[in-house]
């Protein structure tokens, strides 16, 4: 991907809009469910996209992000900092200050980061870091940096939520287990769904969860994750089933450690922007009681994010 100039802030080529009239979704959430992950874009006059970013998105702004919780039937929000802004969490905070108190915050700060600047982001409803560790959006950060960050969030009670591929957990095994908070994977550590669930690639994120009781997931993506993608959301079949048994898989096991979000506007898409309404209906082939979709909607994500309630 070519780097994008400071000032342009012109979508990158090929790159899909999100998608403006989704349906309502068949499967009715529990009162009260939290969108656990997604991001706010821009809009880029009003909040400059990084210009140190990978890609340069379409805006998507707290106020259409606010109608798809609405429309699909959330409750609340959790906003994550996108790489395309950067450490710059301007955006997200004028969100957070615009949710009235429905939304929480997960920053990218620098080790520069002041106490008063952390103190002041708390006070607006953050809740915690991310670390990026997917080299298509993120130049290299020092593992001493990123340890000090950990270190220092401590004190909010704030978590870490890294994002990595699959293949990169055995490199980054010793850094992960090393955080003192709380840890929070998006998208299962995006798994290659060809490979068997049994396989020695997922095990390996599943040893992760198992021995380290601090380590969350996301079991949220499967637009990202499918290989068979959205075809059969057209038809009887189901889409995105080949994400299904890991994520299943995940859920079943540790049903009191996952989290759930649409991903919304759905960054870095090329092939298929989806629908987030029907992204909505492939929860309940994922959580299939209602006592999982209720800790996976519900109780998790207002434990880690609303804990004061
Ligand atoms: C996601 C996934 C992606 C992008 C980012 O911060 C980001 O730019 O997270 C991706 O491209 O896979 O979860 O939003």
């Amino acid at each position: 991907m070519t780097q994008p100039t400071s000032g342009d802030f012109t979508k990158t080529p090929g790159w899909l809009d999100w998608y403006s009239g989704p349906s309502t979704p068949r499967f009715q959430l529990p009162a009260g469910s939290v969108d656990a992950h997604c991001h706010v874009f821009g809009p880029g006059a009003q909040f400059p996209y990084a210009p140190e970013r990978k890609y340069t998105p379409c805006d998507a702004s707290k106020d259409q992000l606010f109608a798809l919780r609405d429309h699909l039937g959330f409750a609340r929000n959790v906003i994550v900092q996108a790489t395309c802004h950067g450490a710059d969490n301007r955006a997200l905070l004028d969100a957070l200050a615009h949710s009235q108190g429905m939304a929480r915050g997960v920053a990218t700060v620098k080790r520069s980061v002041t106490d008063a600047e952390l103190q002041a982001m708390h006070d607006a409803g953050v809740r915690g870091v991310r670390f990026n560790f997917v080299k298509r959006l993120v130049d290299f950060t020092p593992k001493d940096e990123l340890l000090e960050i950990a270190q220092r969030i401590q004190q909010w009670g704030w978590h870490v939520v890294i994002y990595f591929e699959a293949v990169d957990l055995p490199e980054l095994w010793d850094f992960f287990t090393a955080l003192p908070t709380t840890v929070v994977v998006d998208h299962m550590g995006r798994p290659d769904v060809r490979l068997p669930v049994g396989g020695p690639q997922f095990a390996l994120f599943q040893k992760f969860m198992r021995e380290h009781s601090n380590v969350w997931s996301k079991v949220s993506c499967p637009e990202r994750l499918s290989v068979d993608g959205p075809a059969a959301l057209q038809g009887e079949q189901q889409a995105y089933r080949d994400v299904v048994p890991f994520a299943r898989a995940i859920v079943e096991e540790f049903p009191d450690r996952v989290l759930w979000g649409t991903d919304w506007p759905h960054p870095n898409l090329k092939d298929h922007m989806p629908d987030d309404g029907l992204l909505v209906d492939f929860i309940p082939h994922i959580a299939t009681t209602a006592d999982l979709q209720r800790r996976l909607l519900v109780d998790n994500p207002m434990r880690l994010y609303w804990s004061e309630e």
